[in-house]
C-alpha cells in the first residue's frame, strides 16, 4: 500500500514540475526532472535488487511475491519516467548529461509493462514465476532426478550417448515445456509496454540500447557474424568428423548436422568439455587439464574465487570487500531451492558486491568465476557515476571484462599461481592443441550467442507465434549452429525455455558482442604489455599499466557512448571480428587441412 501512495505522489510531482516550469525555462525543467527521477530510480533499483537476491537464493512462494512486488514498482516507475523523458527529449539546448540521461531512461528498460493498472504486476509476477520454474528445474539420469547444476556438469563429462540423450530430453521436457503458456503471456504483456513507449515491440526496445539506430545495430551484428562465420564452419566440420570417428554412423553421421547432446554442454553453446574427443594425436595432447589441476591441488570453491580475485588485484585493482566474502553464495545450499545460474551483483550501488553461483571444482566454473568477478570489478569501478550511468558502456562490455581476463589463463599463468608445474608447460608444437581447446569454447559459442535473440526478436515482433515456438527454435538451431535434438520434439515442446536467459528475460546479444569484444580488449592489453609471442600465449597478469588503462575504461560506466569507451582502451571506435580471427588464424589454416575430403556445412 505504502508503495502505491508514494509512487502516485511521485508521478504527480514528475508531471507537475515540467508543466509549471516548461514555458519559462524548459532546459531547467528537463534537468530538474532528471535529477528527481535519478534519485528514485536508484532507490527502487536497490529495493528491487534486495528482493531479487533473497528470492534467487531462497525460492519460495513468499520471496516470489516479494520480488514480484518490488519488480512491479520499479517497472511502473521506469515506464512512467520513460514516457515523461520523451516529452523533454526534444527540448533544444539541453546539456550533454541531461540529453544522455533522457535517452537512457527511454532505452534501459528490459521488461516493460503497459501503464494500465495491474499490468506491471502481471509482468513482474510472470517473470518471477518463470525464474522459479527454471531454478527448481530437474532432469533425469538413469531414471533418477538430477538438479540443474549437476546435470550441467554431467553433460560435460558423460560420454554415453544414451545417457546424454536421456539428460538432454528430460531437461528440455521438464523445464521448457511447462513454461510455454506463461512465456507467451509475458511476451504479449511486455510488448504492450514497449508499444506505449513508442517501440514496435520489445525486441525493438532491446536493439535501441546501443547508441545507434536499432536497424543499424541489427546490421552490425549481421556484419560481425559474417566476419567470423568461416571459422565456425571449419570448426563444425572438424568436430563432426571426430564425433563420427568416436561414436560411429548410427550416433553421429559423417555429413549433416551434429547431435546436440554430444558436444559436452546442455545447450551445445561451448564445446570445450569434449576436447579429449577432438584432440589431434601428438599436437593435441596438452599434458594438463584445468579441472584435473584444480582437483590435484585440492582447490575448493572458495579458493577458486580467491584465485580469480588474485588476477584482478595483480592489475592494481583493490581487493574485494569483506562483505563480498560474507554475503556471496558460492555453493548450492542443501536445504532449499535456488537459482544456480551464475550472476554478479552490487546490492547498494557502491561496494556491496556479491556473486551467486553453485560452484563445482572444474575448469568451466573457474572460467565463470573470472567472468562474474569481471562484472563486480566493473560495478565498483563505475560506482561514482550518477545512477543512470551505473552500467557498462553497453551490455556487451559488461559481459566481456571477466572473459578478457580469463583469456590470460595461459599455461604460463597457471605456473605463476602454482597450479601447473613448470616442466608441464606445453611446448610450441602444442600450439594447435591450445588453440583448438580455446576455439571449442570461444568459436563454438558464436552462432548460439546470436540466435537466441534472433529467435526472440521474431517472437516479440509476432513473426513467430506461440504455436510455432518449438519448431522455429529447432529450425534456428539447425540454421545457425548446424545441430539437431537427439530425439523427436513434440508440437508442444518449448526447448527455448530450457535455457536460463529465456525464462529470466535476459537479452542475449550481449554475449555475442562480448565474445568478439574480449579478443579486441585482450589484443590491446597484450600490445600495451609489449607482448611479442603468439597472441594466445600472452598473459597480462600482474601488469599494472594495463590495469590502470583498463580501469579508466571501466570507470566511465555508461556515461559516454560505447565507441568512446572502446577507443579509450583499444584506440579503435569499431567493434570488429578481426582480433578474434587473428588469434585463431593458425588454427583456421590447420582445420582446413584436416577437413580436406570432408563435406562442409549441413
Ligand atoms: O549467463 C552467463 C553468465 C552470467 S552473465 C554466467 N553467460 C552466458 C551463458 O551462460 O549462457 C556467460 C557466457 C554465456
Ligand atoms: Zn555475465
Amino acid at each position: 500500500m505504502k508503495r502505491l501512495v508514494s509512487l502516485a505522489a511521485l508521478s504527480a510531482a514528475l508531471t507537475a514540475a515540467p508543466a509549471m516550469a516548461d514555458a519559462a525555462n524548459p532546459q531547467q525543467a528537463a534537468k530538474d526532472f532528471v535529477t528527481k527521477a535519478e534519485a528514485e530510480y536508484a532507490r527502487l533499483g536497490i529495493e528491487g535488487g534486495q528482493a531479487e537476491w533473497v528470492y534467487q537464493t531462497y525460492i519460495n512462494q513468499d520471496t516470489e511475491a516479494l520480488t514480484a512486488r518490488a519488480g512491479a514498482a520499479a517497472t511502473e516507475f521506469n515506464v512512467k519516467t520513460a514516457i515523461e523523458a520523451a516529452k523533454h527529449a526534444g527540448t533544444p539546448g539541453l546539456d550533454y548529461d541531461t540529453t544522455r540521461k533522457l535517452a537512457r531512461m527511454r532505452t534501459l528498460i528490459v521488461l516493460p509493462a503497459a501503464t494500465k493498472p495491474g499490468a506491471a504486476e502481471e509482468v513482474a509476477t510472470l517473470n518471477a514465476k518463470l525464474q522459479g520454474v527454471y531454478g527448481k528445474g530437474k532432469g533425469t539420469l538413469r531414471g533418477a532426478p538430477i538438479n540443474g547444476s549437476d546435470i550441467e556438469a554431467a553433460m560435460g563429462t558423460n560420454r554415453n550417448p544414451d545417457e546424454l540423450k536421456e539428460m538432454w530430453l528430460s531437461w528440455h521436457d521438464n523445464v521448457g515445456k511447462p513454461m510455454k503458456d506463461d512465456y507467451a503471456r509475458l511476451v504479449a504483456a511486455a510488448n504492450a509496454g514497449a508499444q506505449e513507449l513508442g517501440y514496435a515491440d520489445t525486441g525493438a526496445l532491446w536493439r535501441s540500447n546501443y547508441d545507434m539506430p536499432p536497424e543499424q545495430f541489427a546490421a552490425l551484428t549481421e556484419k560481425l557474424w559474417a566476419e567470423v562465420k568461416p571459422l565456425y564452419d571449419s570448426l563444425h566440420t572438424y568436430v563432426r568428423m571426430k564425433l563420427n570417428q568416436k561414436y560411429g554412423d548410427a550416433v553421429q553421421g559423417k555429413t549433416g548436422p551434429i547431435r546436440a547432446d554430444l558436444l559436452g554442454n546442455m545447450w551445445a553453446q561451448e564445446w570445450g568439455n569434449i576436447y579429449d574427443v577432438v584432440a589431434p594425436a601428438g599436437a593435441g595432447d596438452l599434458g594438463f587439464d584445468t579441472t584435473d589441476l584444480l582437483k590435484e591441488k585440492g582447490y575448493d570453491p572458495l579458493r577458486m574465487v580467491k584465485g580469480g580475485e588474485g588476477f584482478f588485484t595483480s592489475l592494481g585493482l583493490a581487493p574485494l570487500p569483506k562483505t563480498f566474502w560474507e554475503r556471496s553464495q558460492f555453493v548450492k545450499p542443501q536445504d532449499r531451492e535456488v537459482v544456480c545460474h551464475a550472476s554478479a551483483w552490487n546490492l547498494d550501488n557502491v561496494d556491496d558486491l556479491r556473486i551467486k553461483m553453485c560452484i563445482k571444482v572444474n575448469g568451466d566454473d573457474f572460467t565463470t568465476i573470472h567472468h562474474e568477478l569481471g562484472h563486480n570489478f566493473y560495478q565498483r569501478a563505475y560506482n561514482k557515476q550518477p545512477a543512470y550511468y551505473l552500467d557498462g558502456a553497453n551490455d556487451g562490455f559488461h559481459e566481456a571484462i571477466g572473459d578478457t581476463v580469463a583469456l590470460s589463463i595461459t599455461p604460463e599463468y597457471l605456473v605463476q599461481i602454482g597450479l601447473l608445474d613448470r616442466a608441464k608447460v606445453p611446448s610450441a608444437d602444442k600450439d594447435t592443441g591450445l588453440l583448438l581447446r580455446q576455439a571449442m569454447d570461444k568459436v563454438a559459442f558464436l552462432p548460439f550467442g546470436l540466435l537466441i535473440d534472433r529467435w526472440r526478436w521474431q517472437v516479440f515482433s509476432g513473426e513467430i507465434k506461440p504455436a510455432d515456438y518449438g519448431k522455429s527454435w529447432t529450425d534456428m538451431r539447425l540454421n545457425y549452429q548446424g545441430i539437431i535434438p537427439p530425439g523427436p520434439r513434440g508440437a508442444d515442446a518449448f526447448d527455448a525455455g530450457a535455457k536460463y536467459h529465456i525464462p529470466a528475460m535476459v537479452p542475449y546479444t550481449r554475449y555475442f558482442l562480448a565474445r568478439i569484444l574480449q579478443f579486441q580488449f585482450y589484443e590491446a592489453a597484450c600490445k600495451q604489455a609489449g607482448w611479442k609471442g603468439p597472441l594466445h600465449r600472452c598473459s597480462f597478469y600482474g601488469n599494472k599499466d594495463v590495469g590502470k588503462k583498463f580501469n579508466a575504461m571501466l570507470e566511465m560506466g555508461a556515461s559516454k557512448p560505447w565507441p568512446d569507451a572502446l577507443h579509450a582502451f583499444t584506440g579503435s571506435r569499431e567493434i570488429s571480428g578481426k582480433a578474434m580471427m587473428a588469434y585463431f588464424a593458425p588454427l583456421k589454416k590447420w582445420l582446413d587441412q584436416q577437413n580436406k575430403g570432408q563435406k562442409p556445412g549441413w
